[in-house]
């Protein structure tokens, strides 16, 4: 009997897995419209996958706040020839949808994994794919699409409720016939979560071991890290929020979370390197 293909890449023993993002959106806070062509798309894949990228996510929905859906035949037009045009390289694609629609056809073009940002939330027949399938399947903490999601930050306590709804969210995975093994949560920063709620949810990361599943984590340019570095109190724009995003990065790799979400794959590595060598001074000492 030939092995059963693994859902999901396996984590290097020293460092995080670097998931490296394709946004093919018009209109992404962070780098909205710079690989809006699929042929763009799929340089900037191979640029990522060059620098050593683990995984590319490639989504074709802008999920920052007030944005707008596009249609699912839009949607599918953006992302389905970049998974295509991206597929034969051999990388493990992700697809960052929050239709069944778009991932099963993402899936029957190369993608390996379903990065949805609702966790099932937001299309019923989500959970049904990636059970057919057996593709991985992240489940990301949500609570309402990108209009309404701001309205939303309030919670009694942040880490406890947000790890008690993920979890609820992983339960109707497994209802729905998904398999443990394909399973990763995402504690969802800046996805109704105030700039506070964020940065308490990456002080308590090991809370989430509570739901014994690899954790992946997107902080990457997110506006609460806007001013982190700013001597004079000014946002930097999403495109220059490396820096603190790579900061961030050394505290995820500390955590040992699975994979780090990120646009600049470079300086994630760098912060990865890090912990790994003062992991090895340690343990030498
Ligand atoms: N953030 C964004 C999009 N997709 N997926 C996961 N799993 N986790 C995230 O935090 C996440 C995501 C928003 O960022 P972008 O618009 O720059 O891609």
């Amino acid at each position: 009997m030939a092995a059963q293909a693994a859902a999901l890449p396996a984590r290097p023993a020293e460092r995080p897995l670097v998931m490296g993002v394709v946004n093919v959106t018009p209109d992404s806070f962070s780098d909205g419209g710079r690989w809006y062509d699929s042929d763009s798309a799929v340089a900037h894949g191979r640029e990522l996958l060059a620098q050593g990228a683990d995984i590319l996510d490639i989504g074709g929905e802008s999920t920052r706040p007030g944005a707008s859906r596009p249609s699912v035949a839009e949607e599918l037009r953006r992302v389905i020839p970049v998974i295509e045009g991206l597929a034969g390289t051999g990388a493990w694609i992700s697809i960052d949808t929050m239709r069944a629609e778009v991932a099963a056809a993402a899936v029957a073009a190369g993608a390996r994994i379903i990065n949805d940002v609702s966790g099932g939330l937001a299309d019923p027949g989500m959970t049904g794919v990636a059970a057919d399938t057996g593709a991985g399947l992240v489940v990301m903490h949500w609570r309402g699409h990108s209009h309404e999601m701001q309205t939303r930050a309030v919670y009694d306590d942040v880490v406890a409720d947000v790890i008690r709804e993920l979890a609820g969210q992983v339960q109707g995975a497994l209802d729905a016939g998904v398999a443990r093994s394909q399973l990763v949560v995402d504690p969802g920063l800046g996805f109704a979560k105030t700039p506070e709620q964020n940065w308490l949810l990456l002080q308590h990361l090991s809370t989430f071991e509570k739901l014994d599943l690899p954790v992946l984590v997107g902080a990457s340019r997110k506006s609460f890290l806007s001013r982190i570095g700013s001597r004079d109190g000014a946002a930097a724009p999403a495109d220059q929020r490396d820096y603190a995003t790579a900061a961030v990065s050394v505290v995820l790799a500390q955590a040992d979370v699975w994979a780090i979400r990120v646009h600049e794959v470079r300086s994630t590595f760098a912060a990865c390197d890090v912990v790994t060598k003062l992991r090895a001074a340690e343990a030498a000492t």
